[in-house]
């Protein structure tokens, strides 16, 4: 199932600048800013050398586009994107977010990987957590990450109760899959055969007791369930026997890789398809390309200065640059429109006249890119210069009539 693509290949995203720091990629930004559109954003987290790369171009349809390494040597390096159509939600693109695997030991800088876990919970509006084998207590400790969310992110400008802040962040956060690879047992509990998404929230179940070791058990089960309203798993077999498999998988053809393998990854990707939702900001306000872009900026900005990211303080941030653009557009596209249809001579209530008709058309422009201005304060600013203008334009009009 392939998707259009708006860009041919996966570009980087987010990558570390020479001081070790995280900076944005501007031609990444610049593809964002040129999408108008919302967009459903899924990234994937996980161990390194998992095959989250090879599950990102399932969803892109393409046998190949973020590269898959096949060394024992992590690949993906910081962040890469790939925008392309999205195959079921028309008007809407599908951002996929690619991240260099965590864990690796050589890397050295352990926040490296909690930023990188950060950002993708941040950014995304569905987060695949991919991992291989079981989701047994060694896989839930290593979504150690996960504990460490309240530290590395705030929800509110202002800090509250600790337990509002799990509510808050349930309402704010990506829906959760957890896609398990070379899952080789039997989903069956007793004699009974069990979903996927039970064998999940059977791994989830919290001891009961309050000791040091029931409470560090129960930490990761409770931060998953109490900050991801959403859960869902998927358990892919081995993709394909031994003999064939996989040192380069990207080079398998379907006919090669196991039936049941395909049936899942398709079952996985009809559901990100279909259920992943376009990315929200707090307020439950959806967001286009142009928006996620602003949003990366001010994300990366706040942990490049040392700074907690906060979503409230994310979105007042995002608000002022989105509006401040849509007051340039709406205006740029006034002038225009008026000195495309102002004719010469023209008497000042014939001027008065069109401008009505433009200033409207110009404040259709400002709403459509404008960004939680309820209380008109940048629309208002719009009015101003446009203002300003007509009585420009009917003096630069005037000053012609007297020539005439
Ligand atoms: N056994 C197995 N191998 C896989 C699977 N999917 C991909 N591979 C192979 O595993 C290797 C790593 O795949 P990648 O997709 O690059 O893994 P990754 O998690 O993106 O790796 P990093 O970018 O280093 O974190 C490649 O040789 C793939 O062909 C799978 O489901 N099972
Ligand atoms: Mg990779």
């Amino acid at each position: 199932m392939a998707c259009g693509g708006l860009m041919a290949a996966p570009v980087c995203l987010i990558e570390n600048d020479d001081n070790g720091k995280l900076r944005l990629r501007k031609e990444a930004k610049d593809i964002l800013d040129g999408i108008n559109e919302p967009v459903v954003v899924v990234s994937v987290v996980g161990l390194y050398r998992t095959g989250k790369s090879y599950l990102m171009n399932r969803l892109a349809g393409q046998q190949s586009g973020f590269a898959l390494g096949s060394t024992i040597e992590s690949k993906t390096k910081g962040i890469w994107m790939w925008c392309v159509t999205h195959p079921y939600k028309e008007g809407h693109t599908l951002v996929l977010l690619d991240t260099e695997g965590l864990g690796d030991v050589k890397k050295g800088d352990e926040k490296h990987d909690t930023w990188i876990f950060c950002l993708s919970v941040l950014l995304s509006s569905t987060l695949v957590y991919n991992s291989l084998g079981v989701i047994d207590n060694t896989a839930l400790e290593k979504l150690h990450y996960i504990t460490e969310l309240t530290e590395n992110i705030r929800v509110k400008a202002e800090v509250g109760q600790h337990e509002e802040e799990s509510a808050d962040f349930m309402r704010v956060f990506p829906s959760f899959v957890w896609a398990v690879r070379d899952f080789t047992l039997e989903l069956k509990m007793g004699n009974k055969q069990i979903t996927s998404d039970e064998y999940l929230e059977s791994a989830l179940t919290l001891k009961s007791g309050s000791s040091p070791q029931t409470e560090q058990y129960n930490l990761p089960r409770r931060c998953l369930r109490h900050f991801f309203a959403v859960r869902k798993c998927f358990v892919f077999p081995r993709p394909a026997s031994s003999t064939t498999c996989p040192k380069r998988m990207e080079e398998l053809t379907e006919k090669e890789l196991d039936s049941e393998f395909l049936e899942q990854a398709n079952t996985f990707c009809h559901y990100i398809f279909d259920s992943a939702d376009p990315k929200t900001v707090t307020g439950g306000r959806t967001i286009t390309g142009t928006a996620l872009g602003n949003l990366a900026e001010v994300y990366v900005e706040a942990i490049r200065s040392g700074k907690v990211p906060c979503l409230e303080n994310a979105v007042v941030s995002l608000a002022k640059i989105q509006n401040v653009r849509a007051v340039e557009q709406a205006l740029q596209f006034y002038m225009t429109e008026m000195l495309s249809m102002a004719q010469l001579p023209m008497r000042p209530e014939e001027l008065s006249d069109i401008h009505t008709v433009t200033e409207k058309k110009a404040i259709d422009v400002f709403i459509i890119m404008s960004f939680n201005d309820n209380d008109q304060i940048y629309q208002q600013e719009l009015m101003v210069p446009a203002d300003t203008n007509k009585l420009k334009l009917t003096v630069h009009l005037c000053k012609c009539r007297a020539q005439i």
